[in-house]
């Protein structure tokens, strides 16, 4: 029986000068993920359900668990000297260290609650999370501390909150997978050295969007609707409307899940920062690929802390069969 905890410090055998300090965060974490998992479990019972009253950044109404999630996470990591700055997708602005603290090396960003609408049907949503060294040198972290492109990551995951709690991580050593035991309030490893076939059975997307899609992407789910046997095996479809949720399946099962810009949201939907960057390191540290239907997710260098960016996730061959559809349709701008 290996915990989180153990199986995190051994990996330290890979970094010869690690300190503990990312071990510890990294347990930092896991503690706000075991809050957070606590509270949406009585979700129904404490009439935590509905809607905050306010929204967020992007105009979307907050749920209470939102808040709570989002406030878990920072009160987890402010105090420990280990986080020079923070970034949420629940807040507008950087997230600095409270006065009186010390401002450590990493920085770190998170989407506290992803997929919140699968809140009020009890469906499962997830905390997604990134860490990067810092880049200021001392003092207060800045923005461009956590503006920083997704192939600098030192180690990202999710927490899946589903039919059982799961923690998946990678710090650039393989991607393993930890269940809640909820007896004893320990993450186990279940899923050591998680790795996704290149070709998958599942393609996740949101098909009510087809009508406003490039011809180049309409063109791939075509293919994975088994329009184009002689280049790609049709897939079986699969969607729950959380990435966290869609993208675990896919992971261990294989399979591709896109979020393509469209007519509306040329973008798409997903944010780079706490949505697809960590998804993509993810993905890439299990075999896999990300891209933004042209370029690898991540090389982008953000910009913006909410700036929204097309996904295109999963299998590596599922992945490069849809950008070159696009390459061949759309063309390359
Ligand atoms: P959220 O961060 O506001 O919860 O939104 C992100 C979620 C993702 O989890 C999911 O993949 C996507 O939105 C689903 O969007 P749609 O309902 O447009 O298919
Ligand atoms: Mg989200």
């Amino acid at each position: 029986m290996t915990t989180l905890e153990r199986f995190i410090l051994d990996q330290e055998r890979f970094h010869p000068d690690a300190t503990g300090e990312l071990t510890n965060l990294l347990y930092d974490i896991a503690l706000a993920a075991k809050i957070i998992a606590s509270q949406i479990r009585r979700a129904g019972l404490v009439n935590i359900l509905g809607a905050a009253g306010s929204t967020n950044v992007q105009d979307e109404e907050q749920q209470k668990l939102d808040v709570f999630a989002n406030e878990t996470m920072k009160n987890a990591l402010n105090h420990t000297g280990r986080v020079c700055a923070m970034a949420s997708e629940e807040d507008e602005t950087l997230i600095p260290i409270p006065d009186g603290y010390p401002a450590g090396k990493y920085a770190v960003l998170f989407d506290p609650l992803d997929g919140s609408s699968n809140i009020d049907v009890n469906a499962s949503v997830g905390t997604i999370f990134s860490i990067y060294l810092r880049r200021t040198k001392e003092g207060p972290g800045t923005l461009e501390d956590v503006l920083q492109p997704g192939r600098d990551i030192i180690a990202a995951g999710y927490v899946m909150y589903g039919s059982s709690v799961m923690m998946v991580y990678s710090a650039g050593h393989g991607v393993h997978g930890f269940t809640l035991e909820p007896t004893i309030g320990e993450f186990l490893l279940s899923h050591p050295e998680i790795t996704t076939p290149p070709v998958g059975k599942y393609y996740s997307v949101n098909e009510s969007n087809f009508g406003r899609w490039s011809s180049g992407v309409q063109r791939a789910v075509r293919g994975f609707h088994g329009d184009e046997p002689d280049r790609i095996a049709g897939k079986n479809s699969r969607y729950v409307g959380a990435l966290v949720a869609d993208f675990h399946r896919n992971l261990i099962a294989g399979g591709v899940f896109l979020y393509p810009g469209d007519l509306k949201n040329p973008l798409g939907k997903l944010r780079l920062l706490y949505e697809c960057a960590p998804m993509a390191f993810l993905a890439e540290c299990a075999g896999g690929a990300a891209s933004d239907g042209r370029q690898r997710i991540l090389d982008i260098m953000p910009t913006g802390l909410h700036q929204r960016t097309p996904l295109v996730i999963g299998g590596k061959d599922d992945v490069d069969y849809v950008n070159e559809v696009i390459a061949a349709e759309d063309g390359g701008s």
